[in-house]
């Protein structure tokens, strides 16, 4: 069987299975064990001023984790600029907060060369590449120009946006193009490939020969969709068992019987929450009978405070909330409790399963593993409500969940009071389907889809 080499900006924890790190590390680490094969990626270390050409490699069973560093400069260039100031807003439709420097989009390049130098000595003729996320976009293109004929699949984890907002990207031929070295590209949802073919075709950078299939660039290569999973069962049995975590024993007690609303986010303005505030805020000032009754938590680890956006954000939030609270608070009530800090996945599990109502509403997201993981931990026999943005790409799946419109905080207000209020029968009906759902599409079936469609592709792609 061919080895199966997995390319991403970040690595997770080694030996331990990728279970500290989440889902999508466990299913990659089951389908390197698997195959046999190599883990390849960015140390998460800053050697400062000091270029190396030097590889970190561990070796553990059947898998040789190859680690980088990058310098200051390349951080500040590739992964703090052009990855996440340019390509993630650009991506996520924020047209407004993307900062395109040619500077970093330079760095951008030369990193993705750079780790194409350091991998391509390592790659066997018959090795299958898989590539994660818009920081790695340029990678097969580095590799094919050095000579490498294996087969690339390239997954993106956020949205495609549409051609007018990608348009606006000064090098987006480049990233289009890029795109074209991979034999199969993969996207979370049919907008989002749809999006891409658009961007294809409507410049005539290619044309579609295929339904899953472009010529473009003298290539022929695949598209697919391949909306990601959750570890359904894990995160159910780690729910049920949840009792007997100290924190989620905390919770219940302080609870003292009010109802509890959930949202678990990385700190992002994509995820839409000071629009999920205010919506809390306006169903307790139009529902006044839910005063002193319920408690909305709200769990945000900081990310990516390198970048202004962040950072300012932070505070905003921060503000935001306790501005809701001292308006609407009271001596023995404080309705929004809001937390910077990580809590473990069986505590998370056991806060989503007290939750009546799971709040997920970002402005745009590729897929959100919050909205299965809330009903990934419900109980069956008493499950609480999604409230759901139309705009994650979960939602193209999750039909049960009460849609809303993230930017308009009166129907989130709507959706929190419906869900408050549902009865039992409505709740188990809505989760019920959603749960087999995500059961039978977990990660594991994600990671199986996007290898095996690699595997057919060439011969696909040349067939037609
Ligand atoms: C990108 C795309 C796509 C958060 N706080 C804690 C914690 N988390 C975990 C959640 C969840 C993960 O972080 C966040 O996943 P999301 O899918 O919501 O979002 P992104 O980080 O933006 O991920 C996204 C994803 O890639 C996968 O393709 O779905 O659209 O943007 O798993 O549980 N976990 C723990 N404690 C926390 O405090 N243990």
């Amino acid at each position: 069987m061919s080895r199966l080499i997995i390319v991403s900006n970040r690595v997770p924890a080694l030996g331990d299975g990728g279970a500290a790190a989440g889902g999508l590390a466990v299913a990659l680490h089951a389908a390197l064990e698997q195959h046999g094969g190599m883990w390849f990626g960015w140390s998460g270390e800053n050697s400062g001023d000091k270029e190396s050409d030097r590889l970190q490699t561990t070796e553990v069973g059947n898998i040789t984790y190859a680690l980088v560093d990058l310098t200051k400069r390349d951080l500040e260039e590739y992964y703090a600029g052009f990855a996440n100031r340019a390509l993630w807003p650009l991506f996520h439709y924020r047209l407004d907060l993307t900062d395109f420097s040619r500077r970093d989009m330079a760095g951008y390049f030369r990193v993705n060369r750079y780790f194409a130098r350091l991998l391509a000595p390592l790659i066997r003729p018959d090795d299958i590449i898989w590539v994660h996320d818009y920081h790695l976009i340029p990678l097969a293109s580095e590799l094919r120009q050095m000579g490498l004929r294996n087969r690339m699949g390239f997954f993106l984890h956020i949205p495609w946006p549409p051609p007018d907002v990608l348009f606006a990207l000064p090098p987006h031929e480049t990233i289009v193009r890029s795109l074209s070295s991979y034999d199969l590209v993969g996207f979370q949802t049919e907008f989002d490939a749809e999006n891409f073919a658009a961007c294809l075709i409507r410049e005539g950078f290619g044309s579609r020969v295929g339904t899953q299939v472009f010529d473009a660039y003298g290539r022929l290569f695949g598209m697919g969709v391949f909306p990601i999973g959750i570890e359904t069962q894990t995160f159910a049995e780690l729910a049920a068992a949840s009792t007997s975590d100290v924190l989620v024993e905390r919770m219940r007690h302080s609870l003292d019987g009010m109802q509890l609303l959930i949202g678990v986010d990385r700190l992002d303005y994509s995820k839409g929450l000071g629009e999920r505030i205010q919506g809390f805020s306006r169903y307790i000032e139009t529902n006044p009978a839910s005063r002193g009754k319920v408690v909305y938590l709200q769990v945000t680890p900081k990310s990516r405070s390198e970048v202004p956006e962040y950072a300012d954000m932070q505070k905003e939030i921060a503000e935001l909330a306790g501005r809701v609270n001292g308006s609407l608070g009271d001596v023995d009530w404080t309705p929004i409790r809001y937390i910077n800090r990580t809590v473990k996945r069986q505590a998370l599990a056991g806060l989503y399963r007290m939750a009546r109502a799971g709040l997920v509403t970002p402005l745009r997201d590729g897929m959100n593993l919050v909205a299965k993981e809330f009903i990934a931990s419900q109980d069956p026999e008493d499950p609480g409500v999604l409230v759901l943005s139309r705009f994650a790409g979960a939602a193209r799946e999750l039909d049960g969940a009460l849609l809303v419109n993230p930017y308009d905080t009166e129907d989130i207000a709507t959706a929190i009071a419906r869900a408050m209020n549902m009865p039992v029968a409505e709740r188990i009906e809505r989760w019920t389907p959603m749960f087999e759902r995500i059961d039978k599409h977990d990660v594991m079936a994600w990671c199986h889809s996007f290898l095996e469609a690699l595997k057919r592709t060439r011969v696909m792609a040349r067939a037609s």
